[in-house]
């Protein structure tokens, strides 16, 4: 049976979780605890040198990356093929695939300077923090990650980012004006690859970034949110009060958020 490793509330974790349970593909979980630092363990780093989630293991193959994973993921079997058909349909979701780097790391951005920089301040100490940054493997994630937590919303990430959060909102609109799905009348890889991302700003109680602008975006993540796949890949690793509990830690960071957001639009 195919292994994921993979983190119960990581974006990416949940991204490959929505594409095995599209697939009606059974996968056996490892777990890990990223605030502890198992993704840096030297018997993990063998299997992912970038100390990150998800890593699948199928037998023999290794496969890292998640946007890689899904597409490995779609070709294991001819059933509920997510990958369109269309040429240019095929060529927008490969677009979608690589535009998930940035959005990964604006998402990142979005949760690294506030909730998450909230708990690690308050459980860990300075040496403690340095020492579990020094353990990321890449530095520019690295420098990264000390510069959220040492601005939090002030960080220059936080703008940079917004960039790329405006142009998904914008393009996830045009195309879901087109069609009810990103590329298509059918569910497809982008909307698997992306549905992770949005959910994870909507459990920041960030979804005043799309509800005025770009409406369609809220529509499409409650038709994601109401499929099987859903509570197979997300509910079931999150209970209700974990996710009360993010909410109700994320709202002090909503003021500032919008006001800064709402001048990078004026911009
Ligand atoms: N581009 C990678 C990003 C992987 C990534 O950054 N994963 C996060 C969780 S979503 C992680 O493992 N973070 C561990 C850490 O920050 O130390 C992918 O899509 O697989």
């Amino acid at each position: 049976m195919l292994k994921l490793y993979n983190g119960s509330t990581s974006v990416c974790s949940v991204k490959v979780r929505v594409g095995l349970a599209e697939k009606g593909i059974e996968w056996e979980d490892v777990l890990l605890n990223l605030p502890k630092g198992e993704q840096h363990d030297p018997e993990y780093l063998k299997l992912n040198p970038n100390g990150v989630v998800p890593t699948l293991v199928d037998d023999d193959v290794i496969v890292i990356e998640s946007s890689v994973i899904l597409e490995y993921v779609d070709a294991l079997s001819s059933k509920n093929t997510l990958m369109p058909s269309d040429k240019a349909a095929m060529a927008e979701t490969k677009v979608w695939l690589v535009r998930c780097l940035d959005i990964h790391a604006a998402i990142n951005t979005m949760t690294f300077s506030t909730v998450m920089r909230d708990k690690i301040l308050a459980n860990k100490t300075p040496e403690e923090i340095e020492a579990s940054i020094a353990k990321m493997p890449i530095p520019k994630m690295a420098a990264k990650r000390r510069d959220l937590i040492e601005n939090g919303t002030d960080s220059q990430h936080v703008l940079s980012d917004f960039f790329t959060l405006r142009r998904m909102f914008d393009d996830m609109q045009a195309a879901l004006e087109k069609s009810k799905w990103l590329t298509g009348d059918q569910i497809g890889l982008a909307d698997v690859a992306v549905v992770a991302y949005v959910d994870r700003l909507e459990r920041l109680g960030m979804e005043g970034l799309w509800q005025e602008r770009t409406p369609k975006v809220g529509q499409w993540l409650k038709a994601m949110q109401a499929r099987p796949s859903y509570a197979r890949a997300l509910e079931r690793y999150v209970s209700a009060e974990e996710s009360a509990a993010t909410r109700a830690a994320a709202q002090k960071h909503w003021p500032k958020i919008k006001q800064s957001w709402e001048a990078f639009l004026r911009q």
